[in-house]
């Protein structure tokens, strides 16, 4: 048993006696899940950047991959490459069950029922605007009501705008505490039979507040709304069990859980798939078409038009196993250490403010400080070789409720370590001395 790592308060939230103790606490998780082993499989974390040993801290736009995804997309290229669902060769046969393999694999990570409940598609975007065309538009009228959350990446807002704009239905926004939580205070005004869909994200990309997802899906579903939930930042970091949520939708996206970009899956339980319209169409998609009518393919193939990305889900399969080789529980419980000591000791920086709560949280740390523009912030860093993202983070309208134009923003993943927190510490003070 571990022992606390921390007083589960802002104002116990200082640099006393507890950063030793949450200090020795991230590197005994660290030795658990063989932290520098598991470095060794990516071999990017090995480059120098600016003749600095690179210190990657910005996960949350993407993660860095691991050497099994590298060599099982070169393997593909090599020697396994042909189209799937297509040929009744040898290749193009085994391919198709890699690929059907994948889905499976991405079924049993997520805790879905059955492998048709999971669409391959580009990302956590096109996830969005698919059920945005195929569900919403068609389905809602004047009179309803999406609700959406003053904490949603663009991705999670723009889509609904348009079905607004275009079905006359309201668009709705739950508001947010100063702390960066979602204020469940108004959640009975927001909520109501009104309301078709309530799309929020899992965790926000700025905030890096971990919503209870479980509670605002089972409040949703009570006045009849469809939940759509963003989980882009979630699924590397926290376990997803879509059934136990039982949300109706769920997407996420490749490239943020050490697999390929372009390739993204979503979600839907099947009778909802199912009565959809696709997306797209054209090949792959069909059962059988006439010069004036087409039957379209079971779902999830009715969804998935095209030659498909098949790299990016042989990568995503990789991905997967990667992650189920360290263990979500293990994943999670060591990045909640290292996001632990990294908040306490960003809080030893005279004139930093941290954005967002201090907990339910993973690890995306954005923060201010009073003597530099995050940009500046970003830019010493990087001369250092740490990578961080400043600006608004695709949150336009958090960032207005927050009254602020940008945040620096460090994000952590599993590959990263106390002693990369300690650096980053270290060029913030020395970005205190340049800009203070
Ligand atoms: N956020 C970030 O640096 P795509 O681009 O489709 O893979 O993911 C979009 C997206 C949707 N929702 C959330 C919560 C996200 O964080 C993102 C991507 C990156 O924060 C790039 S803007």
């Amino acid at each position: 048993m571990i022992e606390p790592l921390y007083i589960k308060s802002r104002e116990g939230l200082s640099t006393g006696p507890n950063i030793g103790k949450s200090r020795t606490a991230v590197e005994y998780l660290a030795r658990k899940i063989g932290l520098e082993t598991l470095r060794s499989n990516f071999p990017i974390l090995g480059i120098s950047v600016r003749g600095k040993p690179l210190v990657y801290l910005d996960n949350a736009a993407t993660t860095q991959k691991p050497q099994m995804l590298i060599d099982a997309v070169n393997r593909y290229y090599s020697r396994e490459n042909a189209n799937v669902h297509r040929g009744i060769h040898y290749l193009s046969e085994k391919l198709t069950d890699r690929y059907e393999e994948v889905r499976t694999k991405v079924r049993g990570f997520i805790g879905a029922k059955v492998d048709c409940e999971i669409v391959f598609t580009k990302g956590t975007t096109e996830g969005i605007n698919l059920i945005a065309s195929s569900f919403a538009l068609p389905r809602l009228k004047q009179g309803d009501e999406i609700l959406v959350t003053y904490m949603e990446h663009h991705s999670n807002l723009i889509p609904w705008q348009i079905v607004a704009q275009k079905s006359g239905a309201k668009l709705r926004v739950l508001p947010i505490t100063d702390d960066g939580l979602l204020d469940l205070s108004y959640i009975d005004e927001f909520l109501s039979d009104r309301t078709k869909i309530f799309a929020f994200t899992y965790v926000s990309n700025v905030l890096g507040t971990i919503n209870p997802v479980r509670d605002l899906t089972k409040r949703a579903h009570e006045v009849g709304a469809v939940v759509i939930i963003d989980g882009a930042q979630a699924i590397a970091h926290l376990p997803v069990n879509v059934q136990e949520i039982d949300c109706d939708f769920f997407v996420a996206s490749g490239h943020k859980m050490y697999g390929p970009t372009g390739i993204g899956i979503l979600y839907g339980k099947a009778p909802i798939l199912s009565e959809m319209e696709p997306y797209q169409t054209g090949g792959s998609m069909i059962l059988n078409v006439k010069l004036d009518n087409t039957i379209y393919a079971h779902i999830p193939h009715k969804f998935e038009a095209g030659t498909p990305n098949i790299e990016g889900v042989i990568g995503l399969g990789s991905a997967i196993d990667f992650l189920n080789s360290v263990g979500m529980y293990n994943i999670s419980a060591y990045e909640e250490a290292l996001v632990s000591y990294a908040y306490q000791r960003l809080l030893e920086v005279p004139g930093i403010n941290i954005v967002g709560p201090f907990e339910p949280r993973t690890g995306v740390l954005s923060f201010t400080m009073d003597c530099a523009h995050p940009h500046d912030i970003s830019q010493i860093l990087d001369e250092e070789g740490i990578a961080i993202r400043a600006g608004h983070h695709c949150a336009q309208p958090l960032m207005e409720r927050l009254g602020l134009p940008a945040t620096a923003r460090a994000s952590f993943a599993i590959y990263n370590s106390v002693e990369e927190v300690d650096l980053l510490i270290k060029a913030l003070h020395k970005v205190r001395k340049i800009f203070g």
